[in-house]
């Protein structure tokens, strides 16, 4: 009688007055995560013990480290499938967590991205461009428009903006790939002065070279020439990167890293690689 008496108090609590928090590790929300780097985050959040909201566009692959991430390390994890630059699959997806256990987001890593081409400025093509665009700087902006307001009612977060070295120089043929990653350079600037009065904390990661599907996708499927990129030195992995972010999301309340840039011990500059061949 005494222990359904207490349950009932608990559940009171758990569902009104949001201590439900207590009950749930803590929440990362990773956007991109079926491959690369956002992969090995998941891997890495998931080792570490805390909840997982995964996103990407190829369902099987969710699902695939859905259950692979549950079983492994035995936490919660929650997919959503949608595409980044479409804002009504945004909205639509994020609103089925709002009211429940999932709403408390700790972390936001914006990572969904990608490069499409390698082309003089001239001989661009405009579905590219345009889908770079879409995806590396106003799917952040969508996916980060409906998470802040819930950080901000919390007072509380970190939004982990994955940039690129290509955001800090322009490179032969990166043209729009590097104004892409310039956009999340500033829009991370941008959120860190905005967000500060609302105890958000705020970090970009600007990886260099990191063997990934990122040139694969580049190439548009030539695997021969994303090899290329990669041969004759040691490029980052996913898992060097992944390891940053967590450590990055893990310091003191009252301590951030604004701004990392990380590259291989070979990489100099975007275009200055000490390669063995
Ligand atoms: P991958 O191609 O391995 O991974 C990219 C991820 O982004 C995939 O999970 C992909 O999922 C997702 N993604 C792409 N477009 C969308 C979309 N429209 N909606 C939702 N998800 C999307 O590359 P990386 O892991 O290397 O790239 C991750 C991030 O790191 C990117 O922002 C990239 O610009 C950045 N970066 C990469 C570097 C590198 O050298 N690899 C260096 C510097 C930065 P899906 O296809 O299932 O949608
Ligand atoms: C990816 C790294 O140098 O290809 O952002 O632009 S690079």
């Amino acid at each position: 009688m005494l222990f359904k008496k207490f349950k009932l108090i608990l559940e009171f609590y758990v569902k009104h007055l949001k201590l439900r928090i207590i009950l749930m590790s803590k929440i990362v929300f990773i956007t991109g995560a079926t491959s690369g780097i956002g992969e090995a985050c998941a891997h890495k959040f998931a080792e570490a013990g805390y909840s997982i909201i995964i996103n990407g566009r190829r369902k099987e692959r969710l699902s695939n480290l859905e259950s692979q991430l549950k079983n492994q390390y035995n936490i919660k994890v929650k997919s959503l499938t949608f595409d980044v630059r479409d804002n009504n699959e945004v909205c639509d997806a994020i609103d089925t967590i709002i009211g429940t256990e999932w709403e408390n987001i700790d972390i936001l890593l914006n990572n969904a991205g990608l490069s499409l081409g390698l082309n003089p400025i001239n001989e661009g093509l405009l579905e590219d461009w345009d889908n770079m665009i879409d995806t590396n700087v106003k799917g952040l902006l969508y996916v980060s428009k409906k998470i802040m307001p819930l950080m901000v009612e919390r007072k509380k977060g970190h939004i982990i903006n994955i940039g690129s070295i290509a955001g800090k120089e322009v490179y032969l043929k990166g043209n729009v790939y590097c104004a892409s990653k310039h956009a999340v350079d500033a829009i991370s600037k941008a959120m860190r002065v905005d967000l500060l009065q609302h105890g958000i904390k705020v970090t970009q990661i600007c990886p260099g070279a990191a063997e990934t599907e990122f040139s694969i996708v580049r190439f548009k499927g030539n695997k021969e020439a994303a090899d290329k990129v990669y041969e004759g030195f040691k490029p980052l992995t996913g898992e060097d990167i992944a390891s940053i972010v967590l450590f990055a999301s893990q310091l003191p309340p009252h301590v951030n890293i604004n701004d990392l840039l990380v590259v291989p011990a070979a990489q100099a500059a975007a275009s200055i690689i000490n390669k063995d061949i």
